[in-house]
């Protein structure tokens, strides 16, 4: 039984992806050793799950896995300005959880799978929280390139998007033809790291979570270290400056997907009476990515913005 490229793009389509991308499931040694001097250089916080070596091997989450195929989903929304006494979301936080997202979408795709196939364990979904360097095999795949702010840039949707993707043991056609999207894209241009507050990004393609608003919003379990907090221009959950700078972003339509608009979610802006609420009512969180850093974190967040 062989899949079609076609059959399987227009199984993703349905399902309410925006791209997708077929490579082998083996990670390219240049970021397998990007990634360890990464680590040695201690630029991933006390992200500890990144220390995870099986992100190198995809072997290892699925045995016998010979195929991944990734899955773009664009969630770009308005451009909102910084407000004194608001504290700003970023653009992919405002509605619901992608992880949930593409967590139901992922299953269903897997059922057609094996439906399809009448095979059944030959497929593992992924999106973020599984430990697979999920850009590298994107780029493999050819759905874009890396930019210097260490983010995926789609070669339609920019870096506005969210990735997610399965392994699975079959062996499929390939999407990646033409193009070598190990060529760097972004030419002379250092917008990113020129725009970036905390100096975050302290090479091309080099971003040190320690400087990290982003780490800091959301994934540390610490308060913001005041050396970083003082450049924080307002944001109160992730950051998107690097982003929003970037001339692949620019004249960008936003996203289509009901799911990532503000009001599926918590919206574009933390206010006083808002936070206070949330801390009574802290399942006003649920299903929105907010929930990561707790009601309490995000209250956190948020005083830190007004000392
Ligand atoms: C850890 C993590 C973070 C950390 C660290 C970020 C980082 N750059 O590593 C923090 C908390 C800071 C973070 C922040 C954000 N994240 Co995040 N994060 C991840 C996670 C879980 C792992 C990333 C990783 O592998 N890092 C390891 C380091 C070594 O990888 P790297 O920095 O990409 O380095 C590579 C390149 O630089 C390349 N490289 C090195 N040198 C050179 C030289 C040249 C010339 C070239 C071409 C390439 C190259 O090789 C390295 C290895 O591949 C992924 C999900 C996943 N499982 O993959 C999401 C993920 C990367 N995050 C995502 C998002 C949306 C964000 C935010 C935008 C959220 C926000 N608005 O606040 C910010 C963006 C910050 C930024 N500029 O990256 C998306 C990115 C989608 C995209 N367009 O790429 C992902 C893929 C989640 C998902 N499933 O959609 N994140
Ligand atoms: S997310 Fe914000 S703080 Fe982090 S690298 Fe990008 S601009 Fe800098
Ligand atoms: S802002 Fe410029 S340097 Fe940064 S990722 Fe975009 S094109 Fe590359």
């Amino acid at each position: 039984m062989t899949l079609s490229l076609e059959e399987i793009r227009a199984q993703a389509f349905a399902l309410g992806w925006d791209d997708v991308g077929i490579t082998s499931a083996t990670i390219p040694q240049p970021d397998i050793d990007a990634y360890q001097q990464w680590l040695e250089e201690g630029h991933h916080a006390h992200l500890h799950y990144m220390e995870n070596q099986v992100r190198c091997s995809p072997e290892l989450i699925l045995p016998g896995a010979k195929s991944a195929i990734l899955f773009v989903t664009y969630y770009k929304q308005p451009k909102e300005p910084f407000r004194p006494g608001q504290g700003l979301i970023a653009s992919y936080a405002r509605g619901k959880d992608y992880h949930h997202v593409h967590r139901k979408r992922l299953k269903k795709f897997i059922a057609w799978l094996e439906e399809r196939t009448q095979l059944s364990g030959i497929a593992k979904g992924f999106s973020d929280s599984t430990p697979l360097l999920e850009k590298a095999l994107a780029v493999q795949a050819g759905l874009g390139w890396f930019g210097k702010n260490t983010l995926l840039i789609h070669r339609r949707f920019g870096t506005f998007i969210l990735l997610s993707g399965v392994l699975t043991t079959l062996e499929l056609p390939h999407t990646k033809q033409h193009l070598d999207t190990h060529i760097p894209k972004c030419g002379s241009c250092t917008r990113c790291l020129d725009a970036c507050p905390t100096q975050a990004l302290v090479a091309p393609y080099k971003l040190d979570a320690k400087r990290c608003l982003s780490y800091h919003l959301i994934e540390s379990k610490e308060p913001i270290p005041a050396e970083i907090q003082q450049h924080n221009p307002g944001y109160a959950f992730g950051c998107d400056i690097c982003q929003d700078v970037c001339p692949h972003n620019a004249r960008k339509e936003d996203s289509a997907h009901p799911e990532f608009s503000p009001g599926q979610g918590i919206g574009p802006y933390l206010e006083e009476t808002r936070v206070d609420a949330i801390q009574k009512n802290p399942e006003q969180l649920f299903g929105t990515p907010l929930q990561r850093k707790g009601a309490t974190g995000l209250a956190s967040n948020f005083k830190a913005l007004s000392k």
